[in-house]
């Protein structure tokens, strides 16, 4: 077995202080780095996905109200600092391999709808963790009921043992991310708390 660690979105837009902040976003930032260094080698590959648009087209709600489920108030704009990973994150980075944008022209939730450059060849998420021969991935990062949900659910779709860090995500409400947690479940996703890689999973 093979694993790999995916970081999703911890980005300041979605951070306290940024233009959609998620309650507990900092302190996501900060878990993922404790826990990315206590046990970076556990992992065969860690990952971080952004948010990443220019013009998302109907993602953003330029003009009128955000519904803030399919609508949001403009975020993670390339070229602002609202894109940026929160600084609490460097710690973690300091491990990543490789950042999966996604979301220049369109909505994108997934990570798997990311892609990342090696040597000048764009490869997706998938293909990232099929080359490294990753067998199981463990998700964490913001939000639970949104972008780690949708990073999920299409990793259980890749036919991936997929764990979701539970205590190093935050989500936007509590109602969208309870649903979340049901369909991540029902779709054979392990919902876990701070489960340390190769250990034992608390469903
Ligand atoms: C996200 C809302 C809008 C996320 C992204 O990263 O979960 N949420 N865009």
């Amino acid at each position: 077995m093979s694993r790999g660690l995916i970081i999703v979105d911890v980005q300041h837009d979605f951070c306290e202080g940024g233009s959609l902040p998620v309650t507990g976003g900092i302190a996501v930032a900060e878990g993922v780095s404790a826990y990315t260094v206590a046990h970076a080698q556990e992992y065969a590959t860690i990952v971080a996905t952004a948010d990443w648009h220019v013009d998302p087209g109907e993602h953003w709600a330029t003009d009128g109200e955000p519904d803030f489920v399919t609508s949001w108030p403009v975020h993670c704009e390339v070229g602002t600092e609202g894109a940026d990973f929160r600084p609490e994150l460097a710690a973690a980075l300091e491990h990543v391999q490789a950042v999966f944008r996604k979301g220049e022209h369109e909505a994108a939730y997934s990570g798997f709808e990311g892609s990342t450059e090696v040597h000048g060849r764009r490869l997706g998420l998938a293909d990232w963790l099929r080359e490294r021969g990753i067998t199981t991935v463990d998700v964490c990062g913001i939000a639970t009921d949104h972008c780690v949900r949708a990073t999920a659910l299409d990793a259980r779709r890749e036919g991936l043992e997929t764990h979701v860090l539970l205590d190093l995500c935050a989500g936007v409400a509590p109602r969208t991310t309870e649903a979340a947690l049901r369909e991540m479940r029902d779709a054979g996703v392990v919902v876990a708390h701070d489960t340390p890689a190769g250990g034992p999973a608390h469903p």
